[in-house]
C-alpha cells in the first residue's frame, strides 16, 4: 500500500466519525428531553431554547454548538450573577459529564437564538441541530412555547438575599 493510499484511508475514516449517528458516537448515548422554545412577541429579535440532556454514553462529552434555519446566529449561554444583576454570558461548550443530567433552563444554560428569521408561534416546531464534542450531531424539533413572565425582572432561581 502506498503512502497515498494509507492517507487515503485515514481521511475516509475521519470523514465517517464525523457524521451523524455513527453507531458509538456521543450524539447516539445522548437523550434530548423536553426541547423547547420561548415564544416571544413579533419585532423581539432574539430568542432562546432550552431542554434536558442526557447522557446515557459511557464517556463524558460536551455540547459545542447549535443551529436551526430560524435564526442567524446560534450560542449557546449562561447566566451569572455580576454585581447583583443577572447577565447572560457565551459559553465556549456545555459539559456533558457521563451519566448525568445537564437541563439548559431559563436562569441558567440555554442555547441562545440571535436573529430570528421567523415568527415564533406556539406550538409550532423549530428544527435545532445539536453537535457534540466528537462532531456527531442530533437534530430535535423543539415546539414554541409561551413562558411565564415572572423570568422578566430579574430571576429569583439566584437566591441573593
Ligand atoms: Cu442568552
Amino acid at each position: 500500500m502506498t503512502y497515498f493510499n494509507r492517507f487515503s484511508l485515514i481521511g475516509l475514516f475521519l470523514i465517517a466519525i464525523g457524521q451523524t449517528a455513527v453507531a458509538g458516537s456521543v450524539a447516539d448515548g445522548i437523550m434530548v428531553e423536553d426541547p423547547y422554545v420561548r415564544a416571544v412577541p413579533p419585532g423581539q429579535p432574539n430568542s432562546a431554547s432550552f431542554m434536558v440532556l442526557h447522557n446515557k454514553g459511557d464517556k463524558g462529552s460536551a455540547l459545542m454548538s447549535a443551529s436551526t434555519p430560524a435564526a442567524d446566529v446560534v450560542e449557546l449561554h449562561t447566566h451569572t450573577m455580576e454585581e447583583g444583576m443577572m447577565r447572560m454570558r457565551k459559553v465556549e461548550k456545555i459539559d456533558l459529564p457521563a451519566g448525568e443530567v445537564v437541563k439548559l433552563q431559563p436562569g441558567g444554560l440555554h442555547v441562545m437564538l440571535i436573529g430570528l428569521k421567523q415568527k415564533l408561534v406556539p406550538d409550532e416546531k423549530l428544527s435545532l441541530t445539536l453537535t457534540f464534542a466528537d462532531g456527531s450531531s442530533l437534530q430535535v424539533d423543539a415546539p414554541v412555547r409561551k413562558l411565564q413572565m415572572k423570568m422578566k425582572q430579574g430571576d429569583h432561581q439566584g437566591h441573593m438575599h
